[in-house]
């Protein structure tokens, strides 16, 4: 379902000279308003008269996520506290969260990218959707909210946790989506077969799961234990939340809402943009928003753009599934490891649980990386020898894909921590020494 054909199939041409104008605007905006953008544009020598259409965004300096950070809590707002009618917060690893605040316009349009991106799945004014992100500061849960109801579906603003109501509630309300992370779909569905409850007899049929990494091999898991097709969601706080791109259900790429958020591929090294179609750090800019009109923001995910037409009719470029972060490359013994090449590969192995925790330390000068994962409660009860030859199989794959020896631990199912938002999946136990 197009929620809005107006602007999801709009002419690229026409798209373009679209984006160029609020671009315009939105720079004046911020430089008029944000003595931290004027400050900054004017140190890079950029003028609001200099931004003619979207090709001179280039001009522009990038904003990061320590810029928030310095003029915390409020520093990035262009317009008076009286018109900001809500805020939100991603807390950080360390120190103060990062705040973004909404105007009423910016709560419209976040309804607007989100009732988009249930339509990118299939949804409908006639579903029932249970949200189960966390309500509160996170994004998830308000964000999913609000465009359920602009789409009129009916909202089950269950937050996450509880899952034997939410189970409970799938059941007797007959819910036909469900959101939230990919990790906790999971532990829906584990509780479920745990309690005998088959949840193919439900009338679910659409996932918009987000807000952590996961691999197409996840979704391949995802999709075995639900009823649903996996649609992967994007968003970000900084640029508004969720919302911001979606899968379609050709699940060939997120149609990214190209009219409100405009994305870049940067080198991550040298700020240069990549050559299209290539990877590198993903950048946007917010077109559209009242409160922070965000310029060129960096990610720090790793994505790529395509431009070719999809066969749903939307126009829009597609980011790639992000595959990483250009902060989650962890360093093992002078060896690049990103996290979706072990997830990768755990979850092609048979007998392997979709749970596992990858623990990184230092004995001596030597950097050790540990791959903790569950066994499925079958091959755990079976012979040693039988486990032995999992072990050895999962270490020989990941050699050969990781080019470095790991240490495997198979655990015992459902020994490994479940969380309900995000889940946790890299300790680097080198950080603390
Ligand atoms: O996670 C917003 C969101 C909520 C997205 C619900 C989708 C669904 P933050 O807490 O600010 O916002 O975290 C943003 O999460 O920069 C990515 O690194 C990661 N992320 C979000 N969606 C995906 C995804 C929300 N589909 C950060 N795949 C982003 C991989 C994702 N990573």
């Amino acid at each position: 379902m197009i929620f809005n054909k107006t602007f999801e199939c709009m002419d690229r041409a026409a798209l373009r000279n679209l984006q160029g104008e609020r671009l315009r605007d939105a720079v004046k905006r911020a430089y008029e308003h944000v003595p931290f953008y004027r400050s900054r544009l004017d140190a890079h020598g950029v003028k609001p008269s200099d931004i003619h259409g979207i090709e001179d965004i280039v001009k522009l300096p990038f904003t990061t996520k320590e810029d928030f950070r310095d003029t915390y809590p409020f520093g990035l707002f262009a317009v008076p506290l009286r018109e900001i009618v809500r805020v939100h917060a991603s807390s950080g690893t360390t120190g103060k969260p990062t705040v973004v605040g909404y105007t009423k316009e910016d709560i419209d349009t976040w309804a607007e990218t989100i009732a988009r991106t249930l339509g990118c799945g299939g949804g409908t004014a006639d579903d029932i959707l249970q949200v189960a992100y966390g309500y509160g500061l996170f994004t998830g849960g308000l964000g999913l909210h609000y465009g359920g109801e602009k789409l009129g579906a009916m909202v089950i603003p269950m937050s996450g946790g509880n899952t034997k109501k939410q189970i409970m509630l799938m059941q007797d309300f007959g819910t036909t989506l469900l959101a939230c992370t990919p990790s906790y779909s999971l532990q829906i569905a584990e509780e479920a077969a745990a309690d005998d409850i088959d949840l193919k007899a439900l009338k679910l049929r659409v996932g918009y799961f987000g807000a952590e990494p996961w691999t197409e091999a996840m979704r391949a898991k995802i999709e075995e234990r639900l009823p649903v097709k996996a649609i992967d969601i994007y968003g970000l706080s900084e640029v508004m939340g969720p919302g911001v791109a979606s899968e379609c259900l050709e699940q060939d790429g997120l149609h990214v809402f190209e009219d409100h958020y405009f994305p870049e591929i940067i080198n991550p090294t040298t700020g240069e943009p990549v050559a299209a179609g290539q990877k590198g750090e993903l950048v946007y800019t917010c077109l559209t928003k009242r409160s922070t009109p965000l310029l060129r923001y960096r990610t720090r995910d790793i994505s790529s753009l395509d431009e070719k037409p999809c066969p749903c009719g939307r126009t829009s470029r597609r980011m790639a599934r992000i595959t990483g972060r250009t902060d989650d490359m962890l360093i093992i013994r002078g060896v690049n490891v990103f996290p979706s090449q072990i997830e990768t590969v755990l979850m092609k192995v048979e007998g392997i649980e979709p749970h596992y925790v990858i623990v990184v330390d230092k004995t001596g000068a030597l950097d050790e990386l540990e791959i903790k994962v569950e066994v499925s409660e079958q091959l755990f009860s079976d012979e040693i020898r039988k486990l032995e030859e999992l072990r050895a199989r999962i270490f020989e794959e990941m050699r050969s894909v990781l080019s470095l020896s790991a240490k495997i631990t198979l655990v015992e199912p459902k020994t490994i921590e479940r969380t309900l938002g995000k889940a946790k999946r890299v300790i680097d136990k080198r950080e603390v020494k």
